[in-house]
């Protein structure tokens, strides 16, 4: 270690099994050369005394304390505000192994790539050691990573967004072996950033950006890119997905896991408040989790689920008292907000929250239509899950939830219809590597361009998708009760340019009809490209729906869909030769039943 380095408090932890992070923080500080080190224990006193410190150099700004207490507005460089998947890499001693959805690099390569931007990186900076663990603490389903960072600000969220602290190193020690994060915000030079991946080796190396998914490692990089690949290892599942529990009047929960590209409404389904209706016949809805989702088959052949993360990294915009109260009520107070707007009283404010005139922009000048949006459409909240009114009991579950459906589904403004149901497991795979979903302007600033994303995996997951595909496939074994798979589209328009659907509280008429499925209750029609639901067996009482809506927003257009399935297997060609030709033989399945 460094000469030069104090430990402001506590100390490297004793105890053999954490020689290896011992270790690995050694060599870090030795190649990053902080004047200090700070071992995190996540408690209350440590994360005011950080926040203090970030008040006091204006990393964070106070809201208004009356309406927003304990909350802060943190305003990123305005170059780092996104992820950057063209400069985010899996690095795999064979290029085959990352695959050709991934930007792919030696690990030798990358390694020194990464070390040489780090190299003195931290001097004059504090270096945190920030244990976590994803999942609850004691379930066994969760895995533990270190992440090294000289961010404040990312210890904060990384304790809103983890289990964070003691109880993880705690769980280090037991276990002996954990995730490896080494993140520096460096200059925040976009010329001088990579976000790189070495999944045979466990470990993530972040350069140069402060913001979201580059920087809070336990979630995209380690959760998802880092975890996918340790799943297929070891038989379960890592996926961008939320959880959401639905109590029928039964008093029965099902948990549905469902997968939406980035900015298709997860957080909003996943916080879901039924229809006035629904709630006087007593359906409820339980927030599991809005982004990602660990399952593996537990004894009796179902998969269990667990939410990996503790908190939300919620959008703001769009984010309203309509779109989604749940998310609302939690943001009122402990929240981190970063890159809104503010109202003159020094309220956050984004686009789509209400009517009120900003007065500062997310860059903090006077706010001016001119210079665009008042929040950046990509602004986020940071927020403990335990906040939201809808956060269900069994969140914390260390066995996890039992699965009934799974759901794809993407933004779709023709062809796709509402709902349909996949034949079985085998062609449940097929919709979601098929998935596709139109870019929005906040995402891209391309609007209506089709992409397709598999599984809503193509920027997360750690391994090429022919590998990442057959692994779905191989859950398919004898005594496995697997979920039933469904597509989704709450977009789809008429020729008025008009949605068809209402969404929102609305959509769980359609979760619903996917439950009645699994429980044997309702009826479903065949169609070429899935089962539909049976008129008379799709509750749209009081949803006030023309027979003509009605027909346009399930219609199957064999022309168009033979077009769509054309394009579905070239995709899946340009994997090569590892794609699985079980699932090539299901889109000519598919096609046939189309011609
Ligand atoms: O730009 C970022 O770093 C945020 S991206 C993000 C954040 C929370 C949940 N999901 C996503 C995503 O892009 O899927
Ligand atoms: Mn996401």
């Amino acid at each position: 270690m460094n000469a030069a380095v104090s430990f402001i408090d506590g100390k490297s932890p004793a105890g053999s099994q954490l020689d290896n992070l011992n270790q690995w923080v050694t060599e870090a500080a030795a190649l990053t050369q902080p004047d200090h080190i700070h071992w995190c224990d996540g408690s209350d006193p440590e994360y005011a005394a950080l926040v203090q410190q970030m008040q006091a150099d204006g990393t964070l700004l106070p809201l208004n304390p009356d309406t927003h207490p304990d909350s802060w507005l943190h305003r990123s460089s305005p170059s780092d505000v996104a992820r950057v998947e063209h400069l985010t890499f899996v690095c795999t001693p064979e290029r085959d192994a990352a695959g050709p959805n991934n930007h792919w690099m030696s690990p030798a390569d990358g390694h020194a790539q990464m070390d040489a931007l780090f190299a003195g990186c931290m001097r004059g900076r504090t270096l945190y050691v920030v244990p976590y663990c994803m999942g609850p603490i004691d379930s066994p389903l969760a895995r533990c990573g270190v992440e090294i960072t000289d961010s404040p600000y990312v210890v904060a969220n990384m304790r809103i967004m983890t289990r964070m602290g003691a109880a993880a190193l705690a769980r280090i020690e037991r276990e002996g072996s954990f995730v490896k994060g080494l993140h520096s915000i460096g200059e925040l030079d976009p010329e001088r950033r990579f976000i790189m991946h070495f999944p045979e080796e466990l470990t993530i190396k972040s350069f140069g950006s402060g913001y979201g998914g580059n920087a809070l490692l336990g979630k995209k990089c380690h959760a998802l890119r880092i975890a996918s690949h340790q799943a297929r290892r070891e038989g379960w599942l890592a996926e961008h997905m939320l959880i959401v529990g639905i109590e029928n009047p039964q008093g029965e929960v099902h948990y549905i896991a469902a997968a939406f590209p980035s900015a298709c409404g997860k957080t909003n389904l996943a916080m879901l408040i039924p229809p006035q209706s629904y709630r006087e016949a007593g359906w409820k809805v339980w927030t599991v989790g809005d982004d990602i989702c660990w399952m593996r088959p537990g004894a009796d052949g179902r998969l269990y689920a667990i939410n990996p993360e503790a908190g939300f990294f919620g959008v703001a915009p769009g984010t309203s008292e309509k779109s989604n109260p749940n998310a609302l009520a939690s943001i009122q107070h402990g929240t981190i907000f970063t890159n809104v707007a503010v109202t003159d009283d020094n309220q956050p404010w984004w686009e789509g929250l209400d009517k009120r005139v900003p007065a500062k922009d997310w860059q903090g000048r006077d706010y001016d239509p001119a210079n665009g949006p008042a929040a950046h459409p990509n602004s986020r909240f940071t927020v403990s899950a335990k906040q939201c009114p809808s956060y269900s009991p069994r969140a914390e579950d260390p066995q996890g939830v039992p699965i009934s459906a799974i759901v794809f589904g993407g933004r779709r403004a023709s062809l796709v219809p509402l709902v349909f149901e996949a034949r079985d497991w085998t062609h449940g795979v097929l919709v979601g590597a098929s998935m596709g979903s139109e870019t929005t302007a906040a995402a891209t600033g391309a609007v209506g361009v089709m992409r397709r994303d598999p599984m809503a995996m193509k920027p997360f997951c750690g391994y090429n998708f022919a590998d990442y595909f057959a692994h779905w496939l191989s859950f398919d074994q004898p005594g496995a009760k697997l979920p039933k798979v469904f597509h989704v589209n709450w977009f789809r328009k008429g020729e008025d340019g008009q949605f068809l659907w209402p969404g929102f509280g609305e959509n769980l008429r359609v979760l619903e009809w996917m439950i009645e499925r699994v429980q044997g209750r309702a009826e479903a029609i065949e169609a070429p490209i899935g089962l539909l639901p049976k008129p008379g067996h799709f509750n749209l009482q009081g949803v006030g729906m023309t027979a003509e809506t009605l027909a346009d927003l399930f219609k199957v257009d064999p022309d168009a869909w033979r077009d769509e399935f054309d394009e579905i297997s070239e995709y899946l060609r340009s994997y090569g030769p590892a794609m699985p030709d079980e699932l090539c033989a299901e889109a000519q399945r598919t096609l046939a039943a189309l011609s």
